[in-house]
């Protein structure tokens, strides 16, 4: 008789959602006190706002970067930039707790070679959504993005390539990191609105980190 439930589990969970998004629950939740101090030393730096979308309309979503590159919204569209608009500096540096999370989780999803030089956080407060969009300002689509969730729990929408493919819901939960390569990479993607809650560490908010080769 075996009484180790877990012995027949993989170590670490990994699922892919589809066609190379590959869900690693909990990957981060080990790290959380440590990402939480750098995420405060980031925004201490550069604090988060919210950017106007070319349409003109204000963003729900607060936003800084760390890195070499941050991504930046305005009048003239959306682009990485390696200033920050509000101190005129370069970005903060990316902390060596983002950078060594982000290259591990892509290791774990099959990219050996990822390096991101951009961390985005975006802030979510109750109600805050992030609308269907793609991304498609780095470089190099061949590089995967890493995204790593923390704070209130959110439903994650995935959907095609084109904006009326049908989504799938993904929720995402404190500690959760996705690995988005292959064809999922250019997928239509959003958040629906946070519901209200208080998570023990983070409050009433939830933060994203996403880590890019941008340039
Ligand atoms: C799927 N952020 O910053 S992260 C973004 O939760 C963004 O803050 C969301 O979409 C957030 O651009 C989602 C997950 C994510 C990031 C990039 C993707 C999912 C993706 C690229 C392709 C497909
Ligand atoms: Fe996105």
């Amino acid at each position: 008789m075996n009484f180790d439930l877990f012995a027949n589990e993989p170590a670490q969970q990994c699922q892919e959602l589809l066609q190379g998004a590959v869900l690693l629950r909990g990957f981060a939740l080990s790290l959380e006190n440590q990402l939480l101090q750098d995420i405060n030393r980031v925004t201490t730096e550069s604090p988060p706002r919210t950017m106007v979308t070319p349409g003109g309309l204000p963003m729900s979503v607060a936003t800084t970067s760390c890195g070499d590159a941050g991504w930046v919204s305005d009048a003239y569209g959306y682009r990485y930039s390696k200033r920050d608009a509000l101190s005129r500096a370069n970005w903060p540096a990316m902390p060596r707790s983002f950078f060594n999370l982000a290259v591990s989780a892509a290791a774990t999803a099959g990219y050996e070679n990822f390096l991101p030089d951009s961390a985005l956080i975006n802030l979510y407060k109750v109600g805050a959504k992030m609308s269907l969009h793609q991304d498609k300002n780095e470089k190099d689509f061949s590089q995967p993005i890493v995204s790593v969730s923390l704070g209130l729990p959110a439903i994650f929408l995935l959907g095609g390539l084109r904006r009326e493919d049908k989504t799938i819901r993904v929720p995402l939960t404190h500690g959760d990191v996705v690995v988005w390569g292959g064809a999922a990479r250019l997928f239509f993607h959003g958040v629906l609105p946070i519901k209200s809650g208080v998570h023990p560490l983070l409050g009433e908010q939830r933060i994203n980190l996403t880590f890019r080769k941008a340039l």
